[in-house]
């Protein structure tokens, strides 16, 4: 049952995860002109708000140049010899998993100095939103899940007893009013409408009678 709660609790975070991944943002580095020695990257990346999530994706010619993220030191200094990661493969797709600046350089030579080179400020997930979710949905998920595993357990009893009158109540005071109303106002209307029509009848048949 512990296992149970916790592929539950784990199920409920992916699907958290799954909806903020689908609200992530897919940047193409440089729009159309891609990942290039000409591009002009500070200039692209002001005014953009990168978040955790969001996804880089550098578009080059592969083996032409590289996207190699480095460190704020190496950014400033072109150097790519301790890159935290390299690719050269023509399309790099870089997902932006922390805060804060992301540092990324062309480790060709020369091309870093030209301008080929983007630094990117990440801000935290909105995590303000999606993170009071998983605290309410595990929480009927595991009380759920304790009561066909024990039975016997006694704190799984009332609870579940004391909810049930809970949903019942309101259901039975709801009821009653709402038939009685309009019981009482459909028989006051048929009522009304019979007695017309007996009032109509018996002046129709006052006439004839006087003819
Ligand atoms: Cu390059």
């Amino acid at each position: 049952m512990a296992s149970g709660g916790a592929s539950l609790a784990l199920a409920a975070l992916l699907l958290v995860s799954c909806t903020s991944a689908a609200a992530a943002t897919k940047y193409t580095v440089g729009d159309a002109s891609g990942w290039t020695t000409t591009g002009d990257y500070a200039t692209w990346a002001s005014g953009k708000k990168f978040k955790v999530g969001d996804t880089l994706e550098f578009k080059y010619a592969g083996g032409a140049h590289t996207v190699d993220e480095v460190s704020a030191a190496d950014y400033a200094a072109c150097s790519s010899s301790k890159a935290l990661s390299s690719d050269s493969a023509g399309s790099t797709t870089v997902t932006l998993k922390t805060a804060g600046k992301h540092y990324f350089i062309c480790g060709v030579a020369g091309h870093c100095s030209s301008g080929m080179k983007l630094v990117v400020d990440v801000a935290k997930a909105v995590s303000a939103a999606p993170a009071p979710a998983p605290a309410e949905a595990p929480a009927p998920a595991a009380s759920a899940d304790t009561t066909p595993d024990a039975p016997d357990a006694t704190p799984s009893t009332p609870s579940s007893s004391g909810v049930t009158p809970k949903t019942k109540s309101p259901v039975t005071d709801l009821s009653p009013p709402g038939k009685k109303s309009t019981s009482t106002s459909g028989a006051t209307g048929l009522s009304a409408a019979a007695w017309a029509g007996l009032g109509l009848a018996g002046l129709v048949a006052l006439h004839l009678g006087a003819f």
